[in-house]
């Protein structure tokens, strides 16, 4: 069913300056500096069984719940981004690293090949006992893209064999078999994670694994309550009460909202989608569009964040998307970056590309700070001044999202068919990879999202047939193209959100692709209630936040931007390393003449003022500050 393959991200060679940017970051800053706090706070210590058994380092919660239950799932994140790093340049510290954790997850595995470390160090008796809260398939999952990514990057074998063992016992374990258990994962993660073994293996095994816990979550009778009442607990005693917050409360083919925690949400429609792919399942496609509408149409962020809620990490309701509490997990993101690129490539429809790139713009990439060291867990649109990135967190798992993420984003721009080339997403780059049988080279030139002007050189090994489809994003007001020199018509050549340029290509043609950026006003839908009367500014794919340091002394949330008012865009090099600002005269409500009234009959004063504003995934790298993405019109 899918109709195109993304080229892998090590075919890409980033080069222009703001992906290549983040990525050096992420490489010499990021990893090395993650691995150290999963040093510094025992985490590979965890994977060695000691005796006696440490203390927590992550004290239990008044549930008994502690987050250093999936500790394995950030050493496999780790192991993942690592290994996206080494696909960029060989290391040899961080190979001895991995190598060194091989080690230990040889000498911790269970002679069956079960292999976590909480289980098989404090409650060996209790394995598999509490698959809805306790995340065993979850690490088991991480650890299995860890090693899929290590074996990618170095050929090694070693890491891959002792997950795929524990893969084994997995398989051995759950299933429609009669001596098996019908259980599947409380924190989905390890559906995705098998499909890619199977892309590995292609042993049918793994895509059968992955399809029976994607078809048997939410059948009745309901294994979770099964295993709740084997472990004699009550109802009640599920802190979540329900379990849409795992999505396991109808089979997925049901599900019709987007519902419970946000990332286990996103890691089951990517596989979902993977497996609609893999299997040609049309149910699992349209139970994946459903989902599609409902998140865009009514859960979604400005920003591309979702999952408003702490209490869940998750959804609530329709049109509920309040601002300065929005949770907005840096994860949900991320993931979404992952459904939504799977979704793309079934059909090459634009309209997963463009939240492809909301997302990933936006959301994700707040999640990890300039310096490569700090981190959001949550996206407020809103703060006062108190939300401040941290170095590190007692549950971690953005963290490696967004290393694994932005290590390997090159990924996100190109994919092909046998007889075309689709370009999502634009920046200076180099890649090659074939059409058909014929190997083609592009060479991007671009600076976007500084600017929207891009040349494309296509560099086929010889003259070839085929079709480059570029993506002409929704926000678009007016692109125009030009192939050597010869303007062609966008409106009658595009597709799904693709422009389709069909020719024999001869080694030097060039495409001209200017994609106008002006600053853009952007409205809610009026049943959000948090944005009534506000406006968003965006330019291109960025959306944008005023931050207090560049908005004066009254308080941001006292500035207006009327309608009429113009919003210019300014390139700032002197900035955050060099970023394009939004300005605009807008005014300034006034509280210095109102002395002890806090009601009055006469409605506050305006004085006019400049308002700047930022791109969102910047923001908050100068030190925690007020912020609003939404600025009352
Ligand atoms: O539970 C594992 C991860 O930690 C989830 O995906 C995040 O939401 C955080 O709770
Ligand atoms: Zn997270």
């Amino acid at each position: 069913m899918r109709k195109y393959t993304p080229v892998n991200f090590s075919n890409v060679k980033l080069e222009g300056k703001f992906w290549r940017e983040r990525l050096e970051t992420v490489l010499t800053h990021t990893i090395p500096s993650q691995h150290r706090k999963l040093v510094e706070f025992n985490m590979l210590d965890s994977l060695t069984m000691r005796k006696p058994v440490p203390p927590l380092t992550i004290p239990r919660r008044k549930d008994g719940f502690t987050t250093q239950i999936f500790w394995d799932s950030d050493v496999g994140k780790w192991i993942e981004a690592a290994s996206y790093a080494l696909s960029h340049r060989r290391d040899a510290v961080i190979e001895a690293q991995i190598e060194a954790i091989t080690l230990q997850l040889e000498e911790t595995q269970a002679a069956d090949g079960y292999l976590n470390c909480w289980y098989l160090q404090r409650e060996p008796e209790n394995r598999w006992t509490n698959l809805r809260d306790h995340h065993e398939l979850y690490n088991a999952g991480h650890l299995l893209e860890g090693a899929i990514a290590y074996f990618q990057a170095t050929g090694r074998r070693a890491l891959l064999d002792i997950i795929e063992k524990y893969v084994d016992h997995v398989a051995d374990t759950f299933g429609p078999g009669e001596n098996q258990k019908r259980g599947y994962p409380g924190h989905q993660e390890i559906e995705l994670a098998l499909i890619k073994l199977y892309g590995v293996t292609k042993d049918k095994r793994h895509l059968d694994l992955a399809t029976y816990f994607i078809n048997e979550r939410g059948s009745q009778p309901h294994y979770f309550d099964i295993e709740r009442e084997a472990r004699g607990e009550s109802v009640e005693a599920f802190h979540q009460g329900t379990y849409e917050y795992n999505q396991s409360h109808v089979p997925v083919r049901q599900q019709n909202k987007v519902v419970g925690h946000a990332v286990r949400a996103m890691y089951m429609y990517a596989a979902m989608a993977d497996l609609a792919s893999e299997l040609n399942d049309n149910s699992l496609k349209s139970a994946c569009e459903t989902l599609w509408r409902d998140i865009t149409e009514t859960r979604m962020y400005v920003t591309g964040g979702f999952g408003p809620s702490e209490s869940n990490e998750g959804f609530t309701t329709d049109y509920d998307l309040p601002n300065d509490t929005a949770y907005a997990e840096t994860c949900a993101s991320v993931a979404m970056v992952f459904w939504a690129q799977r979704m793309l490539n079934i059909d090459l429809d634009g309209q997963y590309a463009d939240i492809l790139e909301l997302a990933l713009y936006n959301n994700a990439l707040a999640g990890l700070s300039r310096d490569g060291e700090h981190y959001f867990y949550d996206n407020k649109l809103e703060s006062d001044g108190t939300h401040a990135r941290w170095d590190w967190h007692p549950c971690p798992c953005c963290t490696m999202n967004a290393s694994r993420l932005i290590a390997s984003v090159a990924g996100y721009f190109y994919s092909t068919s046998n007889e075309s080339l689709a370009v999502h997403l634009y920046g200076t780059n180099q890649a090659t990879f074939s059409i058909g049988k014929t190997q083609v080279t592009i060479k991007q030139v671009s600076d976007y999202p500084l600017s929207g002007q891009i040349s494309v050189a296509v560099l086929p090994e010889k003259v070839t047939k085929f079709a480059l489809k570029l993506r002409i994003p929704g926000w678009d007001q007016g692109a125009t193209v030009r192939v050597n020199g010869t303007a062609v018509d966008v409106k009658a050549n595009l597709e799904n959100g693709y422009l389709a340029i069909a020719r024999e290509w001869a080694s030097g043609d060039t495409v001209e692709l200017d994609l106008p950026m002006p600053a853009e006003r952007v409205y809610a839908h009026p049943h959000v209630k948090a944005d009534v009367g506000c406006v968003a500014l965006r330019r291109g794919p960025l959306v944008y936040c005023l931050e207090q340091r560049d908005n004066g002394t009254e308080p941001v949330n006292s500035l207006r931007l009327p309608r009429t008012a113009d919003v210019q865009a300014v390139t700032r090099d002197d900035l955050l390393g060099g970023i394009v600002t939004l300005q605009a005269e807008g005014v300034c409500v006034q509280s210095s003449d109102w002395s002890h009234d806090l009601y009055r009959a006469t409605p506050p004063m305006e004085i006019p003022a400049t308002l700047t504003a930022v791109p969102y995934y910047i923001w908050c790298n100068r030190g925690p500050n007020p912020m609003q993405v939404w600025t009352r019109e």
